[in-house]
């Protein structure tokens, strides 16, 4: 499994915005996050459906001291360059997915890492979909969170969801970085 990985940018406005500690691989404008596998302390998993309404591959978090993982695994998807968020309701109705609402914005920022107004905590890295269809990635963000308490709690009374787009994220446009249709979706509720 690959690791997924901050783009330059990104990873700048994220560290310099907001103090993360990330764990930083010396590479001269890239951050890369560390996959997650000790000390995980919380795991849920959902189906990520297509506009079809099929499975087409999981969703995983995990939570652990450092943050929430988010690991995306699924085939039969287009390949390129794709936006995924985390949005603020656990509802994925097909095909369009606008169920799942915007983007989880507990803090009521616009969106995008290059946004001087951003960004949402639900506002994740691009992912990349290989030629074949297929993706297995993880990242981790310290903006959401399966533990109750904390300001990006994602199993709140509506639950979350992740939605994957058909284009990628700009970053920059407000309110969705630009990145066109929903296509795929995984809810996320208190069980
Ligand atoms: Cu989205
Ligand atoms: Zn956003």
């Amino acid at each position: 499994m690959k690791k997924w990985i901050y783009g330059a940018a990104a990873a700048a406005v994220v560290l310099a915005g907001c103090g993360m500690q990330a764990e930083k691989e010396e590479t001269d404008n890239e951050v890369k996050v560390p996959i997650m596998s000790e000390g995980v302390t919380t795991a849920i998993e959902s189906d990520l459906i297509n506009a079809e309404g099929e499975a087409i591959g999981k969703i995983l978090l995990t939570g652990d001291k450092k943050g929430t993982g988010i690991r995306i695994s699924a085939e039969g998807l287009e390949p390129g360059v794709k936006a995924i968020h985390v949005h603020e309701k656990g509802e994925c109705t097909p095909p369009d997915f606008k169920s799942a609402g915007s983007h989880f914005n507990p803090e009521h920022k616009e969106h995008g890492f290059e946004n001087p107004k951003g960004f949402h905590a639900g506002d994740l890295p691009n992912i990349e979909v290989d030629a074949e269809g297929k993706v297995d990635l993880e990242t981790v963000s310290q903006y959401i969170s399966l533990k109750e308490g904390h300001p990006g709690y994602l199993l709140d009374e509506d639950g979350s969801a992740v939605v994957v787009h058909e284009k990628a994220d700009d970053y920059k446009t407000d309110p969705a970085g630009n990145s066109g249709d929903r296509i795929a979706c995984a809810a996320f509720n208190k069980k």
